[in-house]
């Protein structure tokens, strides 16, 4: 049967780990979900043409471009997907929303709080011509995590006082693993703090509704110098100890207390170090009626503790959130049957065409990123002179 959808065409800049995630998702999005419009995969950009050729060819991109201005000329594409490192993000964004094109940027949203801004008010302005902007969060499209979000929402917890935030990865403990971008601040902005910190204040203001009015921070970088070994999308990874080094610009290590608009107060760490934890990005909130408990290595599922419960038999209990009841879930697998990491994407591209097809301003947006960059700064300043900052959000 002949597909009558409009089909909406993606550019998309970038092609390494999160071109991948991006692109699986793109393709992926239309065969399990009924999309009310049909990507269309139109070109991928990079510098090097080699290397996007090859994403080209395993994805099914259909073209390949390497200066992304190119795209943004193209009328067969609606949608600039921008999956570079965040010195990149503002100029690529905001040439392509006045250019008329759709944008979803991966996070965090800049490198800096006058960028987020920028990008922020040409969001606001394309709006009124019908052009959206989303910011790349994808761990808030996480069932459990979304789930979480609609148990807060409806009072379950009661009133929130505690948000615990841990965001705990380990591929720099080895002090030979080389450097790559990610550990240079003129291209990533900022190290553990900008790169997962991000999305566990992302999420804590996602899933409590609140926003984070200040911050008390600290910053670390334990390892100064690394192997200069070619850059690579593989995170981590070990070289000779005797190869040449650079140096380390960034943190390799934050964490920082928080208050929230609504009283709650908030403890947050972001780190590379934690020998074992691979991708431990966690949340827990307790309120007055309960709480709830999230850990990403164990994704499908959300712990809930029940404080209005008989205590002889009141714990927390596991909730596999695999339902078809669940946030996204009933587009997937019979219950029990779990999501991975890949899946966050695709239900953000879900979303993004979802409201694109219904002119609606999808979230998280521009300005939930700027948000996102001013905790971010302030946790910076913060830690640069011992300081309590506010982040101008609404007390
Ligand atoms: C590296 O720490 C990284 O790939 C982040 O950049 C991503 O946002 C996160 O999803 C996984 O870890």
């Amino acid at each position: 049967m002949t597909d009558t959808r409009t089909e909406l065409g993606i550019g998309m800049v970038g092609y390494a780990f999160m071109g991948a995630a991006h692109s699986q998702a793109w393709r992926t999005a239309p065969a399990f979900f009924d999309l009310p419009l049909r990507p269309r995969l139109t070109a991928v950009c990079g510098r090097n043409e080699d290397a996007a050729g090859d994403v080209a060819r395993r994805f099914g991109w259909e073209s390949v471009e390497t200066d992304w201005r190119v795209l943004l000329t193209r009328d067969d594409i609606d949608v600039i997907d921008i999956c570079t490192p965040g010195n990149t993000h503002a100029e690529i964004a905001i040439a392509a929303l006045e250019a008329g094109k759709h944008v979803l940027c991966e996070k965090p949203l800049a490198n800096t709080v006058a960028e987020a801004e920028a990008m922020a008010a040409a969001a606001t302005e394309a709006a009124k011509r019908g052009v959206r902007a989303m910011v790349g969060f994808t761990y808030r499209r996480t069932p459990a995590v979304a789930y979480a979000r609609q148990l807060v929402a409806s009072g379950r917890l009661g009133t929130i006082r505690h948000v615990r935030g841990q965001y705990l990865q380990d591929w720099l403990a080895d002090e030979n693993a080389p450097l790559s971008w990610r550990l240079d601040k003129s291209l990533a902005g900022s190290g553990a703090l900008g790169d997962i910190g991000a999305h566990i204040i992302d999420m804590a203001q996602y899933v409590t509704g609140s926003s984070i009015t200040s911050v008390s921070g600290l910053m670390e970088t334990f390892v100064k110098t690394r192997p200069i070994a070619g850059d690579s999308a593989t995170l981590g990874g070990t070289s000779s100890a005797d190869a040449e080094r650079g140096p380390v610009t960034v943190d390799d290590a934050a964490a920082f207390t928080a208050r929230f608009a609504d009283g709650a107060i908030g403890v947050f760490e972001a780190t590379r170090f934690a020998t074992g934890r691979k991708n431990a990005l966690r949340l827990e909130i307790n309120g007055t009626r309960g709480s709830i408990a999230f850990d990403f290595e164990d994704m499908n599922v959300l712990e809930l503790f029940d404080a209005t419960e008989d205590p002889a038999v009141a714990g927390f209990r596991r909730i596999m959130v695999t339902e078809a009841t669940h946030p996204y879930i009933a587009a997937w697998w019979p219950p029990g049957h779990g999501l991975g990491y890949e899946h966050g994407f695709t239900h953000q591209v879900v979303d993004l065409v979802t409201d694109i097809a219904k002119g609606a301003d999808p979230v998280p947006s521009f300005a939930d990123g700027l948000a996102v960059q001013r905790v971010l700064a302030a946790v910076e300043a913060s830690a640069a002179d011992g300081t309590t900052h506010t982040t101008g959000a609404d007390s």
